[in-house]
C-alpha cells in the first residue's frame, strides 16, 4: 500500500443518464470520505457496499488510507476484501468498530432499516451493532415511509431444526395482511422444474431465512414486534435494524443527501 499514485476520481455530480448502480456507487464513495487511517471498519454486503469496498481498496493501494483493518459482514464480502488487499480482523480481536458502511433494502424517515434480503442480516447486525458509527448507503429507491411497505421481504433468520414450527409461531403474530414463507434457493438458470428438489436458502451461519411479506407495511410498534419475534425459540435474528444507523447517505438523480441522527 505504499504506492503514491492518485486514486481515480469519484463520481460526484449526478446526471439524468445515471443508472441505479451509478447512484449506489456515488452513495458508497461519499460514505468512504468518512473513513480515516487507523480505523477498524465494518465492511457491508450487497451491491452498494461492493462499491465502498472497491473505493477503500483503491485508497489503500494509492496510500491515501493506511492501517485500515476490516471486519466483513459475510463470506462474500470477506472474499472481496481479501481480493482487494484489505486486511481483516474479527469481532473477537476488535470488539469495538469505528465505522461500518453498509447498504439496506428499505430505510424509513427515522433511519429504521430492513436488511437481509441478501441473507447476511445476522453478521450485519452483530457488526453494525458493535460500531461507534454506522453509515447506511442507498440509492433513493430504498426510501419508504414505513418499513415493510415495499412489498418485498422482511427477513428472519431461523435455525433449521423445527423450522416449520418456528414459521408457524412467526405467522401467529400476524393477521392475513402478512404472509411468511421459507426462502428457497433460486432455480438454476431461472427454470423451475416440476421435479426440482426443494432446497432452502442457507445463510453463512448455516441457518434458514423466513421472509415476511406485508401488504401495506408494518403498522405496529416496531420495537415491540422485534421483542415478540426474538422471544420465539428458533428465531435467531430479524432484519429490522431499529435505531442502529447513525447516518444515511442517499444518492438520487438530483444529488446526494447526507442525514445524521
Ligand atoms: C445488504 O445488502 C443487505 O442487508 C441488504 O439486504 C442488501 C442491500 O442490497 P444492495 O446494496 O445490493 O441493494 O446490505
Amino acid at each position: 500500500f505504499q504506492s503514491s499514485a492518485a486514486a481515480p476520481a469519484a463520481l460526484t455530480s449526478p446526471t439524468a443518464s445515471m443508472s441505479q448502480d451509478d447512484l449506489k456507487q456515488m452513495a458508497a464513495y461519499k460514505a468512504v470520505e468518512l473513513v480515516e487511517s487507523n480505523m477498524v471498519l465494518g465492511l457491508g454486503t450487497g451491491s452498494t457496499a461492493y462499491h465502498a469496498l472497491e473505493r477503500i481498496g483503491e485508497l489503500l493501494r494509492c496510500g491515501k488510507l493506511t492501517n485500515i483493518i476490516g471486519i466483513p459482514t459475510s463470506k462474500k464480502t470477506e472474499a472481496h476484501a481479501l481480493s482487494l488487499g484489505i486486511p481483516l480482523t474479527s469481532l473477537a480481536l476488535n470488539p469495538i468498530i469505528d465505522l461500518s458502511i453498509d447498504g439496506a433494502d428499505e430505510v424509513d424517515p427515522h433511519l429504521n432499516l430492513v436488511k437481509g434480503r441478501g441473507g447476511s442480516l445476522l453478521r450485519e447486525k452483530m457488526i453494525e451493532g458493535a460500531s461507534k458509527k454506522f453509515v447506511v448507503i442507498v440509492d433513493d429507491s430504498k426510501l419508504v415511509d414505513r418499513i415493510g411497505a415495499s412489498k418485498l421481504a422482511v427477513p428472519i433468520e431461523v435455525i433449521p431444526f423445527g423450522w416449520e414450527y418456528t414459521l408457524n409461531r412467526v405467522k401467529s403474530l400476524f393477521d392475513d395482511s402478512c404472509t411468511a414463507k421459507l426462502r428457497t434457493k433460486p432455480p438454476k438458470n431461472g427454470i423451475v422444474e416440476e421435479t426440482a428438489e426443494f432446497l432452502p436458502f442457507e445463510t453463512d451461519n448455516s441457518n434458514f431465512i423466513v421472509d415476511l411479506y406485508f401488504e401495506e407495511g408494518i403498522y405496529r410498534d416496531l420495537n415491540h414486534l422485534s421483542d415478540e419475534l426474538l422471544r420465539i425459540t428458533g428465531v435467531v435474528e430479524h432484519g429490522m435494524f431499529l435505531g442502529l444507523a447513525t447516518s444515511l447517505v442517499v444518492a438520487g438523480k438530483n444529488g446526494i443527501t447526507v442525514k445524521h441522527k
